[in-house]
């Protein structure tokens, strides 16, 4: 029923185009193969290789052809025997690691690895470029508690079309912590991985054709996939399920729900637990940011809902809850502590304003240069980082190398929702919004490599809305 809806939707959108009333500008053409009806893919946990005392990971980035369609392959790039999107990496905090990127496609990547606290020179920047046929592997001690991160792409003006094209794999990271609460932890059975991304596809092919508008407001896609799959089924257990989310899209800002409306708790933030569950009935997820999500399905054996974006009214899996539960979890009230809020200990505020015009986007008037640094960040002092967007249209913020809090929107401590008040890397910032950012840099200093800043929003961050810092 859903595939019909689907298709219904793909050439209702076609048929705007045609008669030009879609307000889209390419040209796109959305006829497509039927879907290929799938089970949610869960990306394989990647098993390292121990030398040393040092856990080596090996990541090969290809070509691949994957199966969105009946009787299609797609050309996607994608890493190891996957042929979209990447293993998962299981790292526990204290962990010395090795992660072996080897790329094997016709033009220059680089990895990033999103939440992970490393050295600049481990961070898979525009820096730390990995041409054809290289290979590059930060070495690093995992510096972090537990929490969802993620590698992606993070070459210079090319980061939005290679992780359209399907350059992304999933990092947890578990600590003591995480390990001794009583939350579901069996993965890819109650412990479920989530990328959430959406794409137009032409033909059957991956369809990144960004116009000018499109740019500005950035690139999303009319069909919803999940893990690599257009509107899979996931069957459960009737037991409390965990999501890991992540918002895998290039700029597309999510409000994720059920289908019966029923609430949920979020238990994390992108960089670690909140104090205590946040029960909630909506998500709203923009682009790299993660939250982990605890539903209660124990009283629903036999019963079907839907995984929904309400901003879009799309549908992005069903949940099949099919079979008994083989195992109980009872979600604690409490699940951390966090470091305390002390806004008086800022010693400083810098300002971040937001600025673009036809194609090319500014923060404070200066588009991304890799030889400009901007920023010199001293090791150890709390500051204020204020973010302010002034256009009309939404952007986020992300800032690299460490997390911080989110002590104020739009000038009100008040306007903080109780689900963003953990560690975060990346804040939504709407249009016309202000953020205001407690952060403290902790380690590594360098004086010559930096870390990066910017919207992650790829289309925007491809074309200038990022700045470099130092810490030192
Ligand atoms: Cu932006």
């Amino acid at each position: 029923m859903h595939r019909r809806e689907f298709l219904v939707f793909s050439s209702v959108t076609s048929l705007l185009f045609v008669t030009g009333c879609g307000g889209n500008s390419s040209s796109r053409n959305s006829t497509n193969p039927a879907v290929k009806t799938l089970a949610l893919p869960i990306p394989k946990l990647l098993k390292p290789t121990m030398k040393n005392g040092i856990q080596h990971y090996d990541l090969d980035i290809k070509e691949a052809k994957h199966t969105f369609f009946e009787g299609k392959l797609t050309d996607t790039f994608a890493i190891n025997d996957s042929s979209y999107l990447g293993p998962t990496l299981l790292l526990q905090q204290g962990d010395r690691v090795s992660i072996n990127y080897k790329n094997n496609l016709k033009e220059t990547i680089t990895m990033h690895g999103h939440g992970m606290h490393v050295p600049p020179t481990m961070d898979g920047t525009a820096h730390q470029a990995i041409a054809p046929n290289q290979a590059w592997s930060p070495q690093y001690t995992v510096n972090q508690k537990a929490c969802t991160n993620w590698y992606h792409p993070h070459t210079m003006e090319k980061t939005a079309e290679q992780v359209y094209q399907g350059l992304a794999g999933l990092i947890i990271v578990e600590d003591d912590e995480s390990k001794a609460l009583d939350l579901p932890k069996r993965y890819g059975v109650d412990d479920i991985p989530l990328v959430l991304q959406d794409r137009y596809f032409a033909n059957g092919q991956i369809d990144y054709s960004p116009s000018m508008r499109e740019i500005m407001h950035g690139y999303t896609g009319d069909t919803f996939i999940a893990n690599g799959a257009i509107e899979p089924t996931l069957d459960v257990e009737a037991k409390q399920i965990r999501f890991r989310i992540l918002n895998g899209s290039n700029s597309s800002v999510y409000e994720l729900g059920f289908s019966d409306g029923r609430k949920f708790k979020q238990i994390a933030t992108d960089n670690g637990f909140l104090e205590a569950p946040v029960s909630i009935s909506r998500l709203r997820l923009s682009p790299a940011e993660r939250a982990e999500i605890v539903i209660d399905l124990s009283g629903d054996l036999n019963q079907r809902l839907e995984f929904k974006d309400y901003r879009h009214s799309k549908t992005f899996m069903t949940i099949n809850v099919s079979k008994s539960a083989t195992q109980v979890t009872t979600l604690a009230n409490k699940l951390t502590t966090l470091d305390p809020i002390n806004v008086a200990s800022a010693v400083r505020t810098r300002s971040f304003v937001f600025s673009g015009r036809r194609g090319s986007f500014q923060i404070n008037g200066k588009s991304m240069d890799m030889k400009r640094i901007d920023e010199r960040v001293p090791l150890g002092q709390t500051e204020i980082w204020e973010v302010k967007n002034n256009m009309g249209m939404d952007h986020n913020f992300h800032i690299h190398a460490t997390h911080f809090r989110l002590i104020e929107r739009d000038g009100s401590t008040s306007n903080v929702a109780e689900n963003e008040k953990g560690y975060k890397d990346v804040v939504f910032v709407p249009a016309n919004g202000t953020v205001k950012l407690l952060i403290k840099m902790i380690d590594y200093t360098n004086a010559t490599v930096p870390y990066m800043y910017h919207c992650h929003f790829l289309e925007h961050e491809d074309r200038g809305m990022m700045g470099q810092f130092v810490v030192v």
